[in-house]
């Protein structure tokens, strides 16, 4: 049996997380190795409801700290029922967004602070980190024409946000690229889906056993 990876995506809207996850599982299949592809906010029945709450423009507020808590209240009930027991049967868990959504989004952002982000991170996860992410990065302008041309009903909370909202998402993402040159790797997303690709393939080759 092999070793299961926690593989993450990361960037914000209309990066090509979703696409190329898919493209990661297909590479991954074609090796043989058993992967299950998810997502967050959800990834199971229970925490897509959260993430349902915390999307959804509804009457109520949420304040920046009660959507951190959201975030991960959802990300335990996933860590536990699915991607922790995916690990263990030694599958590789490809996951669209983790905590370092949390700590771009939340933290760089809205301003929460990330002392708290990094304690709740410790509680949940209980040391659970991705052995890899991969950070598709492009102009915050082109990411939301992309979205936009793919986005099917309203804008739900995060998509309704400001420009300037996703040039703070974009930069804390890219300061924790270098902070942990290691684990995160940046790709050029601007570039054309089969470039895109082989700038992952060039990771995903390092990784796989
Ligand atoms: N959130 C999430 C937080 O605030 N904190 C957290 O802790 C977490 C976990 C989730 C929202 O929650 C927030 C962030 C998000 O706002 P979501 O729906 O999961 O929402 O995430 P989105 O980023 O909104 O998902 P998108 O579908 O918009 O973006 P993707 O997945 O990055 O983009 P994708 O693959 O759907 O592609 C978009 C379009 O571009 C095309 C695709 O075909 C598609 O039409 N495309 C390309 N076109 C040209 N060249 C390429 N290289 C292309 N790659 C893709």
């Amino acid at each position: 049996m092999t070793e299961g990876r926690f593989i993450t995506l990361e960037g914000i809207e209309g990066a090509g997380k979703s696409t190329v996850a898919r493209r990661v599982c297909e590479w991954l299949d074609r090796r043989a190795i058993r992967a299950t592809l998810t997502r967050e906010p959800g990834g199971t029945a229970l925490a897509e409801r959260v993430r349902q709450i915390v999307l959804e423009r509804g009457q109520e507020r949420l304040s920046a700290v009660t959507e951190t808590l959201l975030m991960f209240a959802a990300r335990g009930i996933h860590v536990e029922n699915l991607i922790r027991p995916a690990l263990e049967r030694g599958e590789w868990v490809v996951c669209d967004r983790f905590t370092d959504a949390t700590r771009a989004y939340q933290g760089g952002g809205r301003g929460v602070d990330p002392a708290l982000i990094e304690s709740l991170a410790r509680q949940v996860q209980g040391g659970l980190e991705p052995a890899c992410t991969l950070l598709l990065d492009l102009p915050v302008s082109m990411g939301l024409e992309r979205a936009k041309s793919r986005q099917a009903g309203p804008a739900d909370r995060f998509e309704a946000e400001t420009q300037a909202f996703f040039e703070r998402v974009r930069a804390a993402y890219l300061e924790l690229a270098r902070r942990e040159p290691r684990r995160i790797h940046v790709i050029d997303a601007s570039r054309a889906l089969e470039e895109v690709m082989r700038q992952v393939d060039a990771v995903l080759e390092g990784l796989a056993p």
